[in-house]
């Protein structure tokens, strides 16, 4: 099971040039804005103010890169879906976000993050698909667990398992909290396993 040990932001990339070129293996996060990137990384480093977190949509504009335990990066996608940005912004960022995880030969495994209040949006669900098309393993990990019953969870979870078992690059549906830690070791193990390869 992978133990986080240390956690330490190395950049914010704004065009692949600026992406590490250090060939560890990685895990990135990815969702619309608001999901909870972000605090699903803190949380999973246990440091609350390592990647900016807000309940303002649109937080997070780069790709930023956190080295773990001195031979990993974890990676905190800017989140799609955000619409006060202008149209070639938003261009901008699909273009970066979609190099990133189609070329990014280090990338063992992407936690695609949906609301587990809600059914899967249409850009989630593009997502999963996209990233089943081009073969990249994903998680799909159910945020905000803590916000509604176990019932309504229980229900959301089995709805987005039959919804993603034909995708054969998915991996599994965790539901997650950052806020109660809920699953924690579950999703760690899923995420260990990916950058360690057992
Ligand atoms: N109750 C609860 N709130 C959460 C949880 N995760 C995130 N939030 C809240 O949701 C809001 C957005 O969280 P962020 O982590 O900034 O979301 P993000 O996906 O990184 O957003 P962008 O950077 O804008 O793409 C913040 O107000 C968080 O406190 C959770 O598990 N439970
Ligand atoms: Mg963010």
């Amino acid at each position: 099971m992978l133990r986080i040990i240390s956690a330490d932001f190395v950049i914010s990339a704004a065009q692949p040039a600026q992406f590490p070129k250090a060939m560890i293996p990685e895990v990135a996060f990815a969702g619309r804005s608001n999901v909870g990137k972000s605090s699903l990384l803190n949380a999973l480093c246990g440091r609350k103010g390592l990647a900016k977190t807000s309940s303002t949509p649109g937080k997070t504009q780069q790709i930023n890169f956190f080295r773990i335990n001195d031979r990993y990066h974890f990676v905190d996608l800017p989140g799609y879906g955000y619409a006060k940005v202008s149209k070639t912004d938003r261009e901008a960022w699909v273009r970066l976000i979609e190099s990133y995880l189609t070329n990014r030969e280090q990338l063992r495994l992407v936690a695609a993050l949906s609301d587990i209040r809600h059914e899967p949006t249409v850009l989630d669900l593009d997502l999963f698909h996209w990233l089943d098309s081009i073969g990249r393993p994903f998680v799909v990990v159910l945020t905000k667990y803590d916000k509604i019953s176990p019932a309504q969870a229980q229900a959301r979870h089995d709805e987005v398992l039959a919804l993603v078992s034909k995708y054969v690059s998915c991996i599994g549906v965790i539901p997650f909290s950052s806020n109660t830690r809920h699953n924690f070791d579950k999703l760690t193990g899923a995420v260990g396993k990916a950058l360690e390869g057992r």
